[in-house]
């Protein structure tokens, strides 16, 4: 029987697993080119996969709901229609054996064959990432010692901050290379992370208890993670705007009817923090133990509410090369593709800082929680009316001004309150030097 096995497609840079939350078809079904065989959800963003051949459904491997690494096989496709009577192992050896077109499949990838993974599959569950498995090596962690390691990734996962900790905290007993133990002091084993159990909660007879969606449960990990890993500190500047208000005031129609958008203050605040970013590289940064990434590209984040009541963060890439025109209407298409499920998994990548707009809803000021791995992320207030003291030539004066509040939150261990607000202040400088009579 001629094979061809599905196999979890990398739908990102850097994604390494899915969930698979539908199967559109079942074993024994016939299936042609371009037939949509599963969905798959990765981290927020829900992709429909089409089958790259035509055949027969011979296994599916995986039930609804598993989270599955990438290049898994999840289902093996019979191309001649037969349909093998002996079970896994036959077939498995089959479909590495038996070349499949040799042409590369548009769809899906193909299976990766790699032996440690597949060793460490005939003993456990958990999937280790060439990283960790690539750290452990190097550090002759046994197998049982990864094993026992807890991960606090999606799924239990160990990330390499997990097996990190555990060296740090293995302590001289274990089994290192003679080299490595010699230049290490014993140190005693530090006492490892307590972990935090919440309390208990009751539920009364009228309480109502509602069970978290998915992407719910991945805000939720993606929330506390970040609290763990970084030290978070909020600065807080007042702007007066009123000079950019009047703009937008003046040109919102114009603007409408030239490029039609809509013009609303997000691309200017976006356009205010991709040149202060493009200024101050260490806040378009990202920490990797002792190591901080000077990120080159500026890809600005903006946190979507989306009409369900969940949030996420489509990112504009390179914000710093675009111009207003071209911020706008690549906001607007993200924040359109994003309310209404159409983004790519690559569209929630790679962003090296986050804007999130409280002004949405009215609010004047927020400490927003740090889009890990970014080491910043600024929150915009609303834009308020306010009397204000200004200083003329004739003396001070009470006026009406356009004013708002912007705070940051920035990751402690490399952002220091200096460098953080003279950053913040800077925004605040861009959008208060915006020029009214501005060309649109
Ligand atoms: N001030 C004054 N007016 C505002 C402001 C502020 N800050 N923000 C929006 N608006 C106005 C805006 O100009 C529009 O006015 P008109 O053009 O006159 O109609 C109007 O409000 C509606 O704006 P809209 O939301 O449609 O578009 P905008 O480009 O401003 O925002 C968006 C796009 C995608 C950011 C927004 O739609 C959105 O989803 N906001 C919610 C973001 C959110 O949920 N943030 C909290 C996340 S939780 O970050 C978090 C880390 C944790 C704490």
């Amino acid at each position: 029987m001629a094979s061809f096995n599905i196999v979890m497609p990398k739908l990102g840079e850097s994604i390494q697993e899915g969930t698979i939350t539908k199967w559109f078809v079942k074993e024994g079904d016939t299936i042609e080119e371009d037939d949509m065989l599963f969905e798959v959800a990765t981290d927020k963003v829900d992709s429909e996969i089409p089958s790259p051949v035509d055949g027969v459904i011979t296994k599916i491997n995986y039930e609804e709901d598993s989270l599955v690494a990438v290049g898994e096989v999840l289902a093996v496709v019979s191309l001649d229609g037969e349909v093998e009577e002996t079970e896994s192992e036959e077939t498995e050896s089959k479909a590495e054996t038996e070349p499949t077109t040799g042409e590369a499949p548009a769809k899906a990838e193909t299976e990766t064959t790699d032996a440690s993974v597949d060793d460490s599959r005939k003993l456990s569950n958990r999937f280790y990432s060439p990283l960790v498995k690539t750290i452990a090596k190097e550090e002759n962690v046994s197998f049982d010692e990864l094993e026992s390691i807890e991960g606090s990734g999606v799924g239990g996962r160990v990330q390499k901050k997990d097996i990190m900790a555990y060296l740090e905290n293995r302590g001289s007993s274990a089994a290192q290379p003679e080299a490595k133990k010699e230049s290490k002091p014993a140190a005693p084993a530090a006492p490892a992370v307590e972990k935090k159990v919440a309390p208990p909660v009751s539920v009364g007879a009228g309480d109502t208890v509602v069970e978290m969606d998915r992407v719910r449960k991945l805000i939720a990990d993606h929330m506390v993670m970040s609290k763990q890993v970084s030290p978070h500190v909020t600065s807080v500047v007042e702007a007066d705007v009123t000079e950019l208000v009047m703009w937008r005031n003046k040109n919102k129609e114009a603007f409408q009817k030239k490029y039609g958008d809509k013009i609303t203050f997000m691309p200017i605040f976006t356009e205010a923090v991709a040149a202060a970013l493009a200024e101050f590289p260490m806040v378009n940064s990202s920490v990797d133990g002792d190591k901080i990434i000077l990120k080159k590209d500026v890809n600005v984040g903006i946190a979507v509410a989306k009409p369900d009541g969940n949030l996420i963060v489509p990112v504009i890439k390179n914000a710093e090369q675009r111009n207003l025109v071209g911020l706008t209407k690549e906001l607007n298409r993200l924040a359109d593709a994003a309310r209404n499920n159409k983004l790519d998994p690559a569209e929630i990548q790679g962003g090296t800082f986050t804007i999130t707009n409280f002004g949405s809803f009215g609010n004047i000021i927020g400490t927003p929680i740090i889009n890990q791995p970014q080491v910043a992320i600024l929150a915009t207030g609303i834009i308020e009316k306010k009397p204000a003291v200004l200083e003329t030539p004739s003396g001070d004066v009470i006026a009406i001004r356009h004013k708002m509040y912007l705070s940051l939150s920035y990751d402690h261990r490399i952002v220091d309150g200096a460098l953080g607000g003279a950053f913040l202040r800077r925004i605040a400088d861009h959008l208060e030097q915006f020029d009214i009579n501005r060309a649109i």
